[in-house]
């Protein structure tokens, strides 16, 4: 299989860490891609037409994105069960779509910095951003703290990467301040071999 990934794509570190994880990396061949909205670089857009990556070819040659398909794909193939059954199933894939939420939100974050030139920059917009990584994670403070203990799960190593890329992008806003139990639950997450394996080069 080929994954098209970014050492610093957060999307991207969801699935390599579950690669390591479940041991699939082997299967992997992965393949550089970087670009943007405005210059897709060489964004696999052959592969997704949103210009995204991750994007994971097949064996059968068949390609598949997001990251939350692309996870569930090849959890279904490792035979892993990092998605659970039943009720724990939907309790996984909130997690996973929280996580992904707080990504969306610092990602655009990022992009507001990065590519929008300073005069069109909209800070109310931008802060209505972090405001919406804030509510997530005082969420899973306050209410979420239950599903980061046992069985490692889908939920877990995307907001164990969500964490991280807050850290790597917008390190200064403190996520940490106010939320001891999410912060003590990430120190341990960041230490496993498959997120130090995965961990982006420094900003
Ligand atoms: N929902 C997608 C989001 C993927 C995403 O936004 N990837 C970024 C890199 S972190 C990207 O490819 N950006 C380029 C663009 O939006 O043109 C997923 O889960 O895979």
């Amino acid at each position: 299989m080929q994954l098209y990934h970014s050492p610093t794509t957060p999307f991207g570190r969801k699935v390599m860490v579950l690669l390591h994880e479940t041991g699939l990396l082997p299967r992997i061949t992965v393949i550089e891609a970087s670009g943007s909205p405005i210059a897709p670089g060489n964004l696999p857009l052959d592969k997704n037409p949103l210009g995204k990556i991750p994007a994971l070819v097949r064996e059968d040659g068949q390609a598949i994105y997001d990251s939350r398909v692309i996870c569930r794909y090849l959890d279904d193939l490792a035979g892993s069960g990092l998605y659970g059954q039943g009720e724990d199933l939907w309790r996984i894939l909130t997690l996973e779509a929280l996580a992904d939420g707080i990504l969306d939100a610092a990602l655009l974050m990022t992009y507001e910095v990065r590519l929008r030139p300073e005069p069109l920059r909209f800070p109310e917009w931008t802060e209505g951003q972090w405001q919406k990584i804030a509510r997530a994670l005082d969420h899973v403070e306050a209410q979420g703290m239950g599903q980061l203990s046992g069985p490692l799960t889908m939920g877990q190593i995307a907001l164990g990467c969500a964490l991280a890329y807050v850290d790597f992008r917008h390190g200064a806003r403190n996520w940490r301040a106010g939320r001891p139990r999410l912060a003590a639950w990430e120190a341990g997450f960041a230490a496993r071999p498959a997120m130090q394996a995965t961990r982006p080069p420094a900003a």
